[in-house]
């Protein structure tokens, strides 16, 4: 899907509201509405791309600052000393339901093996 209609770039623009914990670097966090942990953060890139498959679209430099990014929105959450999990979704085997690449940082809890 393209950015037209994605419904992570319009919390992006502003247009849906979401509880934001994070923004820096062409990267945004906030609160899962959905969550399946105590602490449960989706982190994105301002740039749309649809998932994982499709990380070449952004630049070598947004892909390693992406990765700085999430630790640095699990430090802010607290979640370094006892632990987390970051998952991304691609397709339907994964049961992507959002079309606009995204990390689950979960934490604040002992996780589930099945998550
Ligand atoms: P995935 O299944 O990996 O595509 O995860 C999509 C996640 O997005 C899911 O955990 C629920 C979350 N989500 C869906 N709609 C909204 C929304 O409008 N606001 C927020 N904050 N999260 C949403």
């Amino acid at each position: 899907m393209s950015a037209d209609g994605c419904l992570f770039c319009a919390i992006l623009r502003g247009d849906i509201p979401a509880d934001v914990v994070h923004r820096a670097d062409g990267f945004l966090a906030f609160r899962d509405i959905t969550p399946k942990a105590p602490v449960h953060v989706l982190v994105i890139p301002e740039r749309h791309v649809a998932s994982l498959d499709e990380v070449g679209g952004l630049t070598a430099d947004e892909r390693s600052a992406m990765l700085v990014f999430i630790a640095e929105v699990a430090r802010r959450e607290g979640l370094v000393d006892d632990g987390y999990r970051v998952t991304t979704n691609h397709g339907p085997n994964a049961l992507q339901s959002v079309f606009h690449l995204h990390w689950h940082v979960m934490g604040g809890a002992t996780l589930s093996h099945s998550m």
